[in-house]
């Protein structure tokens, strides 16, 4: 039976705040990252008014990847790995984002890190926006609320892929632009499109009208990214959680329809280039004022991405509730727990079947090529004895989703490019700002507090992930 292409992408995914540190190196501005503290699960991280004295950032050092980054490829390589996702840091090419001229020495360390990876014939696989955008553009525009930040990204789109356009094929636009459906908590709107609101102001339009200015922003780089390079395969980036219905009531699955078409309108208008009817009929029913021109619909059949990149880790599940006639979807509140499937310590739903559907979800939707840039498990490792940490847990919850995934392609016949697990390395957590949260396949020796001396070990997952991508997942 076949399996996986010949050429499918095996590699590791990363972005450039969890890693890189160097916060002010090398002429580096200051991005939303650097100005989040650590929290923890149930603890949210704190978004200060700017670096402030005594304050835990955990993104300023990271895991020192900026300086330690060849030893680090250098084990990536013995990994096997075919490809390495990680993000540019705007900040690093424009610091303050609305500058006119890069800043020469980010796009030198870039070169440097790209040329690190082709040396081993790692292709490199690039995010263009990862929840590090200069926070500068949000003290003087209020970030994406802003329709002036669509020319600030364009701007810094071309200047990397035309400084990188033979050293990098394969790019992404913003990463998990779909996050921010959830835009109650604090966290998505700063991190996807630096939002800070006020009190009393109605977060819901503010986050319909910073996520159409992105995927307009989306649509420019695409069409511009075509231009310098015809060779560039150009994605988007979506956080996939599937929402099932909890019983198979008709109400539940309907309401599972409804939330559904909230969270993933945004991979229609990144893929077919137009708005569903389903969010247009919403938009009036709500009488949502947005700033949206006959141009950037234009723009938006014009910049249709050429594959679907998307992150995995679980499921969701709604149901019906009363005095909802409409099944409106409220991240924070429409979730229920999935009574058949465990979940990790930070309560994230383990369900591998969940990924084959996913894929069979898009490929159904829009048959274009598919790209599981993120999936993982994020625990509490702990080293032996002899200093290995032994994360059978980690390497079963690998093995079952890239089984399932092997299904999706065996059986199914979606069309798949590549595996690239979350932080491949121990980095700082997204969510909570922790190290403790490990994803990684290689142990970072660094924890919550920052001490450590940041020395590198392969896990047992190493190992084993090592002779997945030999057999090109055939023992799978
Ligand atoms: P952490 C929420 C839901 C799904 C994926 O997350 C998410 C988030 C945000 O926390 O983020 C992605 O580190 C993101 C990465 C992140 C990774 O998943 O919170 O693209 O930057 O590190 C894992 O455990």
């Amino acid at each position: 039976m076949a399996g996986f292409k010949a050429d499918f992408l095996w590699g590791g995914a990363v972005a450039a705040h969890q890693l890189e540190g160097g916060w002010q190196e090398g002429g580096k501005g200051i991005s939303v990252a650097d100005v989040m503290t650590a929290g923890a699960h149930g603890v949210p991280r704190e978004i200060t008014d700017g670096v402030l004295p005594g304050k835990n950032y955990p993104n300023h050092e990271a895991i020192d990847f900026y300086h330690r980054y060849k030893d680090d490829i250098k084990l990536f390589a013995e990994m096997g790995f075919k490809c390495f996702r990680t993000s540019i840091a705007w900040t690093r090419i424009f610091p303050q984002g609305d500058e006119l001229e890069p800043n020469e020495a980010g796009l030198q360390f870039y070169d440097d890190l790209f040329d690190e990876c082709l040396k081993y014939n790692i292709e490199p696989v690039i995010t263009l926006s990862h929840f590090e955008m200069p926070y500068h553009l949000v003290t003087e525009y209020g970030g994406w609320r802003n329709r002036k930040l669509i020319d600030f990204f364009v701007r810094f789109a071309n200047a990397v892929f035309t400084r990188y356009r033979s050293k990098v094929k394969y790019w992404m636009t913003f990463n998990e632009i779909n996050n921010q459906a959830n835009y109650h908590e604090d966290f998505a709107p700063f991190t996807n499109s630096g939002v800070k609101y006020k009190a009393g102001e109605d977060r819901e339009v503010i986050m319909y009208q910073a996520a159409h200015y992105e995927l307009v922003a989306s649509a420019l780089a695409v069409e511009a990214g075509h231009k310098i390079n015809p060779d560039f395969k150009i994605g988007c980036m979506i956080a996939m959680c599937p929402i099932y219905p909890l019983t198979c009531a008709p109400d539940d699955m309907m309401m599972s329809v409804a939330a559904m078409h909230r969270r993933y309108w945004f991979t229609d208008v990144h893929v077919r280039g137009y708005y569903p009817k389903h969010l247009l009929n919403y938009f009036a029913r709500r009488q949502f004022k947005l700033d949206i021109t006959e141009e950037d619909l234009q723009i938006l059949t014009r910049g249709r991405v050429d594959y679907i990149g998307f992150s995995y880790y679980m499921s969701f599940v709604t149901k019906a509730q009363e005095n909802n006639p409409h099944l409106d979807y409220d991240e924070t509140k429409s979730l229920v727990k999935n009574p058949y499937v465990k979940a990790s310590d930070w309560g994230w739903q383990i369900d591998p079947v969940g990924l084959r559907y996913s894929l069979n979800y898009f490929y159904d939707l829009y048959q274009l090529p598919l790209f599981v840039v993120e999936n993982g498990f994020g625990a509490i490792d702990q080293p032996e004895s002899d200093g290995v940490v032994n994360d059978q847990y980690r390497i079963e919850y690998m093995h079952n989703h890239i089984r399932e995934m092997k299904k999706a392609v065996v059986e199914d016949g979606v069309d798949l490019m590549g595996y690239t697990p979350w932080g491949c390395i121990d980095l700082v957590s997204a969510g909570t700002g922790e190290m403790k949260k490990r994803y990684g396949l290689i142990y970072v020796d660094k924890d919550n507090e920052g001490n450590g001396t940041l020395a590198r070990s392969r896990k047992k997952s190493f190992w084993w992930y090592q002779d997945v991508i030999k057999h090109n997942g055939e023992n799978i």
